[in-house]
């Protein structure tokens, strides 16, 4: 850098005080409008900080902000945390091989919906009557009037329990094996000795289909109907016996908890559980679903006929507006599906994804439980953006 040119003196020169002056003023004005620019910006950056704060019309875009865009996609992370979306499809419902109430095999076309990934849990269960109170059907004292035949000593909370009689009995005679148990409920599923220490993780059992329906309500979902849950539990299998193909045991291997021995003398327990299993303990179906077979039976919103197949639509069948079981003919009930614990090939076979059993829906029992569903939306395809 040159070294500038000393400022030439004569006739034009300027007093050097003069010039003095002169700077000093105009760096004076200048850093009075340097503290007058600083000052009017914090007040405007204080300012805009207040508006921040101050309500808004619903809608109203905020300054330097574009106008909130409306969200139409339904929010659902929340409401499906846990399950998995089953997409719409048509199936073969029901089965040749299987009961007269499985006939006739038709083709059910069913929307697409979220279904739990697994049965509800005690510790799900838990939750629910931690947060509402609820007390379940089994925790009631029965209402004379509904059971005007059970002597007024007998009206008890209780539910049923199985007991194995000690020697082999007739499998018709279904009582012989069932016990109404006081104090049994979903606490203490085998009565009040029972309790659920180390069965967090275990369905939850006992709840009769009141119960499931007023969880389901909390839950923000509902129960399947029973074409859903079919077309879920086949897995997108067409026409299997069971929920992972046609052969019970493939390779030696045990695909639910299921019962073997001799119904209902003897329980071998050789799937390693005598009783309800931590669901999830046996491998999923082509869906991703623990337990479509096997472990505890599960209440679908259906009533139950057994002629319902037959003139159903064949496009999200709801269920009949009545019920009959010929079986018994007083009593109203609610369809089950897929098999419990209990269930093995000489008795009713309920772990095959087409059986259907039914309950009075103020029941519940020690092989009972349920899992809940969900109409929302499909998820968007996987790596591709909402058009
Ligand atoms: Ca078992």
């Amino acid at each position: 850098m040159s070294t500038p040119d000393p400022e030439p003196q004569g006739p034009g020169a300027q007093d050097p005080q003069v010039v003095r002056r002169t700077l000093t003023i105009v760096l004076g004005t200048f850093g009075v409008g340097l503290l007058l620019a600083i000052f009017w910006v914090s007040m405007e950056v204080r300012r805009v900080g207040q508006m921040e704060h101050v309500p808004l019309p619903e809608g109203s875009p905020r300054p330097g902000r574009p106008p909130t865009r409306t969200n139409s996609a339904p929010a659902r992370a929340a409401a499906t945390n846990g399950m998995v979306y089953i997409p719409g499809g048509t199936y073969r419902r029901g089965s040749e091989n299987g009961a007269p109430d499985e006939r006739p095999v038709r083709e059910i076309t069913v929307d697409g919906f979220w279904i739990d990934r697994h049965e509800v849990t005690n510790e799900e269960f838990e939750r629910f009557v931690t947060e509402t109170g609820y007390v379940t059907v089994a925790e009631r004292k029965p209402e004379a009037a509904q059971y005007p035949d059970v002597p007024p000593e007998k009206l008890v909370p209780g539910a049923a329990v199985f007991h194995p009689p000690a020697g082999q009995v007739n499998l018709t005679d279904y009582l012989s094996w069932w016990e109404y148990v006081p104090g049994a409920n979903w606490r203490h599923p085998e009565g009040p000795a029972s309790s659920l220490h180390g069965l967090e993780k275990h369905p939850v059992v006992q709840v009769c289909w009141f119960d499931a329906l007023r969880y389901a309500e909390w839950a923000g979902k509902r129960l399947p109907t029973e074409a859903e849950w079919e077309w879920a539990a086949r897995g997108g299998l067409q026409g299997a016996d069971f929920v992972w193909g046609d052969e019970l045991r493939p390779g030696g291997r045990h695909m639910a908890n299921i019962f073997q021995g001799t119904f209902p003398t003897v329980n071998r327990a050789e799937d390693g559980f005598r009783s309800t299993a931590p669901v999830g303990s046996f491998p999923p179906n082509g869906y991703g679903l623990l337990d479509m077979a096997g472990n505890v039976w599960e209440w679908c919103a259906d009533w139950y006929r057994p002629d319902y197949f037959a003139g159903c639509p064949d496009r999200n069948p709801q269920g009949p507006t009545n019920s009959f079981d010929p079986d018994e003919p007083g009593v109203a009930k609610r369809v089950q599906r897929g098999g419990s614990f209990l269930c093995n090939e000489v008795y009713c076979n309920g772990y095959r994804p087409s059986t259907r059993m039914k309950a009075s829906p103020d029941t519940g029992l020690c092989h009972s439980g349920f899992r809940c569903v969900v109409s929302l939306v499909a998820p968007a395809p996987t790596g591709q953006g909402r058009p």
